[in-house]
Protein backbone atom coordinates (compact mmCIF):
# COMPACT_ATOMS: atom_id res chain seq x y z
CA UNK A 1 0.00 0.00 0.00
CA UNK A 2 1.07 3.16 -1.19
CA UNK A 3 2.92 5.85 1.92
CA UNK A 4 0.48 8.17 3.64
CA UNK A 5 1.31 11.70 1.78
CA UNK A 6 1.36 14.47 3.97
CA UNK A 7 -0.95 17.23 2.06
CA UNK A 8 -1.66 19.69 4.59
CA UNK A 9 1.28 23.01 4.98
CA UNK A 10 2.85 22.07 8.11
CA UNK A 11 4.84 25.25 8.31
CA UNK A 12 4.21 28.72 8.74
CA UNK A 13 6.32 31.58 7.16
CA UNK A 14 7.16 34.79 9.25
CA UNK A 15 5.44 36.44 6.05
CA UNK A 16 2.25 34.47 7.57
CA UNK A 17 2.86 34.89 10.84
CA UNK A 18 2.94 39.03 10.36
CA UNK A 19 0.22 38.77 8.47
CA UNK A 20 -1.71 37.07 11.16
CA UNK A 21 -0.56 38.92 13.72
CA UNK A 22 -1.10 42.44 12.19
CA UNK A 23 -4.75 41.02 11.13
CA UNK A 24 -6.28 41.88 14.68
CA UNK A 25 -4.02 44.80 14.98
CA UNK A 26 -6.62 48.22 14.99
CA UNK A 27 -4.65 50.39 12.55
CA UNK A 28 -2.45 47.15 10.51
CA UNK A 29 -2.50 48.10 6.22
CA UNK A 30 0.03 45.55 5.98
CA UNK A 31 2.66 48.19 4.97
CA UNK A 32 4.24 46.68 8.53
CA UNK A 33 4.37 43.05 6.95
CA UNK A 34 5.88 44.88 3.60
CA UNK A 35 8.51 46.44 5.48
CA UNK A 36 9.59 43.40 7.23
CA UNK A 37 9.25 41.57 3.91
CA UNK A 38 12.89 43.71 3.26
CA UNK A 39 14.09 42.61 6.46
CA UNK A 40 14.11 39.02 5.52
CA UNK A 41 15.10 39.16 2.07
CA UNK A 42 17.97 41.32 2.91
CA UNK A 43 18.55 39.03 6.00
CA UNK A 44 18.95 35.69 3.35
CA UNK A 45 21.17 37.60 1.20
CA UNK A 46 23.45 38.28 3.62
CA UNK A 47 22.89 34.95 5.12
CA UNK A 48 24.21 33.67 1.84
CA UNK A 49 27.10 35.44 1.83
CA UNK A 50 28.03 34.49 5.29
CA UNK A 51 27.76 30.79 4.68
CA UNK A 52 30.21 31.40 1.77
CA UNK A 53 32.37 34.18 2.55
CA UNK A 54 35.43 31.97 3.35
CA UNK A 55 35.21 31.00 -0.95
CA UNK A 56 33.84 34.41 -1.53
CA UNK A 57 35.92 37.77 -1.87
CA UNK A 58 34.49 39.13 1.30
CA UNK A 59 36.45 38.44 4.27
CA UNK A 60 38.84 40.91 5.60
CA UNK A 61 38.61 44.67 6.09
CA UNK A 62 37.72 46.93 3.48
CA UNK A 63 40.32 49.95 4.18
CA UNK A 64 37.78 51.98 5.66
CA UNK A 65 37.35 53.20 8.85
CA UNK A 66 33.59 53.98 10.42
CA UNK A 67 32.24 56.91 12.75
CA UNK A 68 33.00 54.64 15.53
CA UNK A 69 37.28 55.08 14.19
CA UNK A 70 36.83 51.38 13.49
CA UNK A 71 38.34 49.34 10.86
CA UNK A 72 35.36 48.01 8.34
CA UNK A 73 34.89 45.20 7.27
CA UNK A 74 33.51 44.47 3.77
CA UNK A 75 31.10 42.19 4.87
CA UNK A 76 29.72 45.63 7.13
CA UNK A 77 29.61 47.69 4.12
CA UNK A 78 27.96 44.58 1.77
CA UNK A 79 25.58 43.98 5.11
CA UNK A 80 24.59 47.64 5.21
CA UNK A 81 24.15 47.97 1.39
CA UNK A 82 21.80 44.68 1.04
CA UNK A 83 19.49 46.46 3.72
CA UNK A 84 20.09 49.89 2.75
CA UNK A 85 18.59 48.48 -1.30
CA UNK A 86 15.75 45.70 0.34
CA UNK A 87 14.33 48.33 2.43
CA UNK A 88 14.63 51.60 -0.22
CA UNK A 89 12.43 49.22 -2.64
CA UNK A 90 9.73 49.15 0.25
CA UNK A 91 8.65 52.87 -0.54
CA UNK A 92 7.22 52.92 3.36
CA UNK A 93 10.78 53.34 4.76
CA UNK A 94 11.09 57.49 5.57
CA UNK A 95 14.69 57.34 6.96
CA UNK A 96 17.10 54.77 7.91
CA UNK A 97 20.26 55.05 10.41
CA UNK A 98 22.71 52.09 10.49
CA UNK A 99 26.43 51.69 12.79
CA UNK A 100 28.44 52.05 9.13
CA UNK A 101 26.69 55.06 8.39
CA UNK A 102 27.79 58.13 10.21
CA UNK A 103 23.59 59.98 9.90
CA UNK A 104 20.60 59.00 9.46
CA UNK A 105 19.19 58.91 5.74
CA UNK A 106 16.20 60.16 4.02
CA UNK A 107 14.87 57.49 1.75
CA UNK A 108 11.61 58.88 0.94
CA UNK A 109 10.13 61.94 1.81
CA UNK A 110 6.81 62.56 4.21
CA UNK A 111 5.32 59.05 2.47
CA UNK A 112 7.50 56.79 4.37
CA UNK A 113 5.76 56.26 7.76
CA UNK A 114 8.75 54.04 9.37
CA UNK A 115 12.01 54.76 10.63
CA UNK A 116 14.56 50.89 10.43
CA UNK A 117 17.53 51.93 12.92
CA UNK A 118 20.37 48.29 12.97
CA UNK A 119 23.62 47.13 12.84
CA UNK A 120 24.11 45.25 9.77
CA UNK A 121 26.56 42.70 10.77
CA UNK A 122 27.14 42.49 14.67
CA UNK A 123 30.15 40.75 15.86
CA UNK A 124 32.78 42.00 13.44
CA UNK A 125 35.74 40.22 15.50
CA UNK A 126 33.89 36.92 14.87
CA UNK A 127 33.47 37.53 10.97
CA UNK A 128 37.09 35.89 9.81
CA UNK A 129 36.47 33.15 12.12
CA UNK A 130 33.85 31.61 11.03
CA UNK A 131 31.92 32.50 14.57
CA UNK A 132 28.05 33.48 14.97
CA UNK A 133 27.46 36.71 13.98
CA UNK A 134 24.17 39.12 12.86
CA UNK A 135 21.82 41.89 12.04
CA UNK A 136 19.81 44.09 14.63
CA UNK A 137 17.29 45.85 13.66
CA UNK A 138 14.63 48.42 15.76
CA UNK A 139 11.85 50.15 14.00
CA UNK A 140 9.83 53.38 14.68
CA UNK A 141 6.82 55.13 13.57
CA UNK A 142 7.27 58.74 12.51
CA UNK A 143 4.83 61.64 13.05
CA UNK A 144 4.47 62.52 9.51
CA UNK A 145 2.30 65.09 9.68
CA UNK A 146 5.32 67.87 10.25
CA UNK A 147 7.41 66.36 7.99
CA UNK A 148 9.31 69.79 6.89
CA UNK A 149 12.12 67.92 5.47
CA UNK A 150 15.02 68.58 7.23
CA UNK A 151 14.64 67.58 11.09
CA UNK A 152 14.28 64.08 10.96
CA UNK A 153 16.98 63.41 13.99
CA UNK A 154 13.76 63.71 16.03
CA UNK A 155 12.11 61.33 14.15
CA UNK A 156 15.29 58.71 14.54
CA UNK A 157 16.05 59.87 18.47
CA UNK A 158 13.00 57.82 19.82
CA UNK A 159 13.19 56.23 23.20
CA UNK A 160 13.37 52.87 23.52
CA UNK A 161 9.17 52.15 24.48
CA UNK A 162 8.36 53.98 21.04
CA UNK A 163 10.20 51.15 19.23
CA UNK A 164 7.19 49.44 17.25
CA UNK A 165 8.88 46.20 16.34
CA UNK A 166 12.61 45.17 17.11
CA UNK A 167 14.75 41.72 16.12
CA UNK A 168 17.87 40.35 14.83
CA UNK A 169 19.03 37.43 12.92
CA UNK A 170 21.99 35.31 13.85
CA UNK A 171 23.86 33.59 11.18
CA UNK A 172 25.15 30.80 12.95
CA UNK A 173 24.91 26.92 12.65
CA UNK A 174 21.31 27.91 10.87
CA UNK A 175 20.15 30.76 10.33
CA UNK A 176 17.79 32.45 13.00
CA UNK A 177 15.38 35.29 12.80
CA UNK A 178 13.63 36.14 16.20
CA UNK A 179 11.55 39.43 16.26
CA UNK A 180 8.61 41.08 18.65
CA UNK A 181 6.05 43.26 17.51
CA UNK A 182 5.09 43.95 21.57
CA UNK A 183 3.14 40.76 21.04
CA UNK A 184 5.70 38.50 22.41
CA UNK A 185 8.88 36.73 20.82
CA UNK A 186 9.04 34.45 17.89
CA UNK A 187 11.48 32.61 16.44
CA UNK A 188 12.08 31.36 12.58
CA UNK A 189 14.43 29.19 11.18
CA UNK A 190 15.42 29.79 7.18
CA UNK A 191 14.80 26.37 5.54
CA UNK A 192 17.30 26.51 2.55
CA UNK A 193 14.72 23.67 0.77
CA UNK A 194 11.76 26.31 0.89
CA UNK A 195 14.05 29.59 0.73
CA UNK A 196 11.99 30.76 3.59
CA UNK A 197 12.42 31.69 7.28
CA UNK A 198 9.63 29.13 8.80
CA UNK A 199 8.12 29.26 12.63
CA UNK A 200 10.84 27.01 14.90
CA UNK A 201 9.19 28.69 18.34
CA UNK A 202 6.54 31.00 19.11
CA UNK A 203 6.17 33.26 22.00
CA UNK A 204 9.36 32.42 23.40
CA UNK A 205 10.11 32.93 27.36
CA UNK A 206 13.13 33.53 28.61
CA UNK A 207 13.80 30.93 31.57
CA UNK A 208 13.69 32.95 35.12
CA UNK A 209 16.86 31.78 36.24
CA UNK A 210 19.60 30.30 33.96
CA UNK A 211 22.91 29.81 35.82
CA UNK A 212 25.22 30.93 32.46
CA UNK A 213 26.90 34.36 32.92
CA UNK A 214 28.34 36.01 29.73
CA UNK A 215 31.42 38.66 29.58
CA UNK A 216 34.73 39.43 28.34
CA UNK A 217 36.30 39.27 31.50
CA UNK A 218 39.21 40.49 29.65
CA UNK A 219 38.41 43.67 30.82
CA UNK A 220 38.08 42.59 34.53
CA UNK A 221 40.39 45.42 36.25
CA UNK A 222 38.45 47.99 34.93
CA UNK A 223 35.20 46.64 36.15
CA UNK A 224 33.59 48.47 38.84
CA UNK A 225 33.42 46.79 42.23
CA UNK A 226 29.84 45.71 42.03
CA UNK A 227 30.96 43.82 39.04
CA UNK A 228 33.89 41.77 40.17
CA UNK A 229 32.11 40.76 43.35
CA UNK A 230 28.63 39.90 41.47
CA UNK A 231 30.90 37.86 38.97
CA UNK A 232 33.02 36.25 41.80
CA UNK A 233 29.75 35.47 43.59
CA UNK A 234 28.68 33.70 40.14
CA UNK A 235 31.93 31.46 40.44
CA UNK A 236 30.98 30.13 44.41
CA UNK A 237 29.51 26.46 45.34
CA UNK A 238 26.43 28.60 46.77
CA UNK A 239 25.79 29.67 43.34
CA UNK A 240 26.60 26.33 41.68
CA UNK A 241 28.87 27.81 40.05
CA UNK A 242 27.21 29.23 36.96
CA UNK A 243 28.92 28.22 33.79
CA UNK A 244 31.03 31.35 31.95
CA UNK A 245 29.51 31.80 27.98
CA UNK A 246 31.40 35.01 25.86
CA UNK A 247 31.02 34.36 21.88
CA UNK A 248 31.96 38.15 21.74
CA UNK A 249 29.15 38.53 19.18
CA UNK A 250 26.58 40.10 20.89
CA UNK A 251 23.40 38.72 18.94
CA UNK A 252 24.43 35.64 19.71
CA UNK A 253 25.33 35.95 23.35
CA UNK A 254 21.82 37.38 23.58
CA UNK A 255 20.16 34.47 21.41
CA UNK A 256 21.50 31.75 23.89
CA UNK A 257 20.66 33.79 26.87
CA UNK A 258 17.17 34.32 25.55
CA UNK A 259 16.68 30.43 25.01
CA UNK A 260 19.15 29.32 28.38
CA UNK A 261 18.72 31.98 30.75
CA UNK A 262 21.12 33.79 32.67
CA UNK A 263 23.05 37.27 32.09
CA UNK A 264 24.63 39.26 29.64
CA UNK A 265 27.14 42.20 30.62
CA UNK A 266 29.03 45.01 28.45
CA UNK A 267 29.90 47.33 31.79
CA UNK A 268 31.45 50.30 31.18
CA UNK A 269 35.21 49.97 30.79
CA UNK A 270 38.52 52.06 30.76
CA UNK A 271 38.72 51.55 27.09
CA UNK A 272 34.65 52.46 26.91
CA UNK A 273 33.72 54.24 30.06
CA UNK A 274 30.09 54.84 28.24
CA UNK A 275 30.02 50.79 27.91
CA UNK A 276 30.72 49.87 24.16
CA UNK A 277 27.68 48.74 22.68
CA UNK A 278 25.48 51.20 21.34
CA UNK A 279 21.82 52.35 22.35
CA UNK A 280 20.05 52.69 19.29
CA UNK A 281 20.99 49.61 17.31
CA UNK A 282 22.35 47.49 19.90
CA UNK A 283 20.73 48.30 23.27
CA UNK A 284 17.21 49.12 22.93
CA UNK A 285 16.30 46.46 20.07
CA UNK A 286 17.86 43.59 22.80
CA UNK A 287 15.93 45.41 25.69
CA UNK A 288 12.29 45.23 23.81
CA UNK A 289 13.14 41.60 22.80
CA UNK A 290 14.56 40.84 26.58
CA UNK A 291 11.12 42.47 28.38
CA UNK A 292 8.68 40.58 25.95
CA UNK A 293 10.53 37.37 26.99
CA UNK A 294 9.83 38.29 30.33
CA UNK A 295 13.71 39.53 31.12
CA UNK A 296 15.02 42.55 31.39
CA UNK A 297 17.71 45.04 30.00
CA UNK A 298 19.62 48.00 32.34
CA UNK A 299 22.59 50.07 32.12
CA UNK A 300 22.99 49.74 35.74
CA UNK A 301 21.41 52.74 36.81
CA UNK A 302 18.08 52.43 34.69
CA UNK A 303 16.19 50.22 32.34
CA UNK A 304 18.00 50.62 28.67
CA UNK A 305 14.26 51.35 27.39
CA UNK A 306 13.63 54.29 29.60
CA UNK A 307 16.88 56.22 28.62
CA UNK A 308 16.90 59.30 26.57
CA UNK A 309 18.60 59.02 23.49
CA UNK A 310 20.99 61.95 22.86
CA UNK A 311 22.80 60.86 19.82
CA UNK A 312 22.56 57.86 16.62
CA UNK A 313 26.23 56.54 18.02
CA UNK A 314 25.76 56.87 21.49
CA UNK A 315 26.74 54.06 23.78
CA UNK A 316 26.00 52.69 26.80
CA UNK A 317 26.59 49.51 29.74
CA UNK A 318 24.42 47.10 29.13
CA UNK A 319 23.29 44.36 31.56
CA UNK A 320 20.29 42.49 30.47
CA UNK A 321 18.68 38.69 30.95
CA UNK A 322 16.74 36.92 33.68
CA UNK A 323 14.71 39.36 36.27
CA UNK A 324 15.71 37.34 39.25
CA UNK A 325 19.52 37.52 37.78
CA UNK A 326 19.47 41.35 37.03
CA UNK A 327 17.91 42.17 40.14
CA UNK A 328 20.80 40.04 42.36
CA UNK A 329 23.27 42.27 40.07
CA UNK A 330 21.62 45.53 41.04
CA UNK A 331 21.92 44.32 45.00
CA UNK A 332 25.81 44.19 44.26
CA UNK A 333 25.87 47.16 42.35
CA UNK A 334 23.79 49.19 44.83
CA UNK A 335 25.83 47.65 47.82
CA UNK A 336 29.49 48.10 46.55
CA UNK A 337 29.41 51.21 43.92
P1 LIG B 1 29.95 45.34 16.26
O1 LIG B 1 30.71 44.17 15.88
O2 LIG B 1 28.68 45.50 15.54
O3 LIG B 1 30.76 46.60 16.27
O4 LIG B 1 29.45 45.07 17.78
C1 LIG B 1 30.16 45.17 18.86
C2 LIG B 1 30.53 43.80 19.42
O5 LIG B 1 31.20 43.03 18.49
C3 LIG B 1 29.35 43.02 20.01
O6 LIG B 1 28.72 42.19 19.10
C4 LIG B 1 30.03 42.20 21.10
O7 LIG B 1 29.16 41.90 22.16
C5 LIG B 1 31.16 43.10 21.56
O8 LIG B 1 31.38 44.06 20.52
C6 LIG B 1 32.42 42.33 21.78
O9 LIG B 1 33.33 43.23 22.32
P2 LIG B 1 34.71 42.73 22.95
O10 LIG B 1 35.51 42.20 21.82
O11 LIG B 1 35.29 43.97 23.58
O12 LIG B 1 34.39 41.69 23.96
Amino acid sequence: MAAEIATEKTFVTVQEHILTQQRDHPTATGAFSWLLSGITLAARIISAKVRRAGILEVLGDAGDVNVHGEQQQKLDILANKTIEQCLGYRGNVGIIASEELDEPKVLTGSSGKYVVIFDPLDGSSNIDVNVSVGTIFAIFERDTSNFNGIDHVADVLQGGRRQVAAGYVVYGSSTVLTYTTGRGVHMFTLDPTVGSFVLAQENVVMPTNGKYFSVNEGNWNSFARGIQEYLKWCKTEEAGPYSARYIGSLVADFHRTLLRGGIFLYPATAKAPQGKLRLMYEANPIAFLAEQAGGIATDGKQEILDKTPHSLHERTPLFVGSKSELARLQRYLDEWD
